[in-house]
């Protein structure tokens, strides 16, 4: 996959991404990364890529004439699907962050100020993206979680041993605890039912620690998730199975 990012602070990315699961990508060469600088495209004597707003107003616009040379430019040749990333967007979920790593070209534009022209949205925009309910700076560090997360879904980005699909979340239940060595740490000491090596009833414990927790932090993912009747049942949701007896004496007519 090749992703270009339009951006007014190019400098920002290369470092985070570079460090995380997308540097290894991009040394495999799965993934290229490519932050393009809107100014270089300003044809404005001062290189500003901003105006004042029609209407008045606080604050300031990104300006169509860069952000549009430079889009043209950078889609020339490289069929990309554009997004924006924008509090106006659908929020980011798992499922959109999947379909997205199956595009081979990327194109993210970040906003900044407080926004972009409509007209360049309405004309070169094909999607837009939020993170959630917050306000930030500009789009940059938006267009990093954005990619961080659809990046995992890439065939080949993860190793051996890591897979995408076995992890928090991607059953949709928050995850059970997790405990590493030492057995007791300072007098606290790791659940005995990890240690016995029962495979069946460690399955089982951490299945109904990821019910509890989920039901209490966030009861509306059980909504959603795909529950067993097992799951159902230790919710209360179901009634219990009645008990397979056993024919015995008394019960033989
Ligand atoms: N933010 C809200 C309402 C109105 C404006 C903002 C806001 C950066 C260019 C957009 C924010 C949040 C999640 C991009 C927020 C995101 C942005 C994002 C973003 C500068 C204009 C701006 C949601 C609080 C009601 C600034 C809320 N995901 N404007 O933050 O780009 O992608």
């Amino acid at each position: 996959m090749k992703i270009k990012i339009l951006t007014l602070f190019p400098d920002m990315f290369m470092p985070v991404l570079g460090a995380s699961i997308a540097g290894r990508a991009i040394e495999n060469g799965i993934l290229a990364i490519e932050p393009v600088n809107i100014r270089d495209y300003t044809l404005d004597k001062h290189r500003r890529c901003d105006d004042t707003p029609y209407g008045g107003g606080a604050g300031m616009v990104m300006t169509p004439q860069p952000l549009i040379d430079c889009l043209r430019a950078q889609t020339q040749g490289f069929p990309a699907r554009r997004i924006l990333l924008s509090p106006r967007g659908a929020t980011l979920t798992q499922q959109r962050a999947r379909e997205l790593a199956k595009e081979e070209n990327l194109l993210f534009l970040c906003g900044h100020y407080e926004g972009v022209d409509q007209r360049v949205i309405d004309a070169y925009i094909d999607e837009e993206i939020s993170i959630g309910d917050y306000v930030l700076t500009g789009g940059e560090l938006a267009a990093m979680v954005v990619i961080d997360c659809l990046i995992r879904h890439i065939p080949g980005v993860l190793g051996s041993g890591e897979s995408a699909g076995e992890e928090s979340f991607s059953d949709g239940l928050l995850e059970y605890p997790h405990y590493t060595r030492p057995a007791v740490y300072e007098g606290m000491e790791v659940p005995e039912v990890l240690r016995s090596g029962h495979d069946a009833n460690i399955r089982k414990w951490r299945r109904e620690r990821s019910l509890d927790i989920t039901r209490e932090r966030r009861p509306e993912l059980l909504e959603t998730a795909p529950l067993s009747q097992e799951d159902r049942i230790y919710l209360g949701w179901e009634a219990p199975k009645p008990k397979r007896r056993r024919r015995t004496k008394e019960t033989k007519a």
